[in-house]
């Protein structure tokens, strides 16, 4: 063992140490530091499937620093991007959650509001669901880490705790991911067509604005901001320019900024028109999941951080309707919706890794 002040040790074999292929089935996270132990070969990138768990009331890592170990993981192969991950991820964001009630010894800190019993409980949820679905092959299981609506449907977790999730399948393919480039008006490769954007205000921006921020992660993506009902964000895809293949399900990730256009604790919601050049159909965001108020990390310091919401769209939704879903020519996101429970049309979100999906 090398003494405390020697120069790491590589574990890749070269010093006699390693490589550890374990051959893991999933790596779960709970409420995870990043950066304390650093590796020699970098920022950890988990080629694994992946779940990491965390709460907004974490006062010793209050700042979610473990969601840029979820935005590391299988990520786009830019050269290459057709190619499948290696695994897939889940996160799930629970307001009010803290880190010591993940274990039934640590005292109580942070001001959490959601108790004990019931962290332990969505904890004995999430981490059977897992054992079910990757150990046992029981698949259906794992529904839940696509949406984690289905726990409180099944009476699992009780309605009022909050929670937000996202999904990435290891079969992918990204309309835009704002990865490959700052270009705004083409979606990503080998999507082909063209974004009109020209009757809303969109900034592409780098997710990672700090700790103490709104955003603290690791990928890039938009901020689309509207102030009166009817803006629209429209991706246009050219004839032949989007390959359907076996993807049944249009995916996204979207939550709200801590912007004022927003209301603080209100839902969020918009349009979402698919259109095959000759019929269109609309789905409503909240009819998929709650667009959530960010939530406040450092309580009372106000600090807000969003956590974006994957939204999974069947595109049975459209082909029931009669759309062509193997010759789509466009994705409208249209904010002609109120903000929840109120008059107010107005509001700012942000967009990423919108794709097809299983
Ligand atoms: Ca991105």
């Amino acid at each position: 063992m090398p003494n405390l002040g020697d120069p790491a040790v590589p574990l890749d074999g070269s010093r006699g140490l390693g490589p550890y292929h374990f051959n893991l089935k999933a790596v779960v996270a709970i409420a995870p530091t990043e950066n304390q132990y650093q590796p020699v070969g970098g920022r950890v990138v988990v080629k694994d499937n992946y779940i990491i768990l965390h709460g907004s009331r974490d006062g010793d890592v209050s700042d979610f620093q473990g969601y840029q170990t979820y935005d590391r993981a299988h990520p786009i192969d830019l050269g290459n991007p057709t190619q499948e991950a290696k695994g897939f991820k889940s996160l799930l964001w629970i307001y009010g959650a803290n880190h010591n009630f993940f274990n039934s010894i640590w005292g109580q800190d942070d001001n959490p509001f959601v108790s004990r019993v019931e962290q332990e409980n969505i904890a004995k949820v999430y981490f059977s669901a897992i054992a079910q679905g990757i150990l046992l092959r029981r698949s259906q299981y794992l529904n839940l880490l696509k949406d984690f609506q289905l726990s409180q449907q099944r009476g699992w977790i009780p309605n009022p705790i909050r929670l937000v999730n996202q999904y990435q399948d290891y079969q992918r393919l990204f309309i835009a991911h704002y990865e490959e480039d700052s270009v705004l008006t083409t979606p990503s490769p080998p999507v082909v067509g063209s974004i009109d954007l020209s009757n809303i205000t969109v900034q592409e921006l780098s997710f990672n604005q700090g700790a103490n921020k709104n955003l603290y992660q690791q990928t890039r993506g938009l901020k689309v901001d509207w102030d009166a009902s009817g803006r629209r964000y429209m991706i246009n895809i050219n004839p032949g320019g989007l390959a359907i293949g076996k993807f049944h399900v249009l995916a996204l990730r979207t939550g709200q900024s801590n912007d004022a256009k927003n209301l603080v604790d209100q839902l969020q919601n918009f349009t979402l028109m698919v259109s095959d050049g000759i019929r269109s159909h609309s789905v409503k965001a909240d009819s998929i999941a709650p667009l959530l108020y960010p939530a406040d990390i450092n309580f009372p310091s106000g600090i807000r951080r969003s956590v974006m919401q994957t939204l999974r769209i069947p595109l049975r939704l459209f082909a029931e309707q009669g759309i062509d879903v193997r010759n789509i020519r466009q994705i409208i996101f249209l904010f002609d919706e109120p903000i929840v429970g109120t008059t107010t049309y107005r509001g700012s979100l942000y967009f990423d890794e919108i794709q097809l999906s299983h």
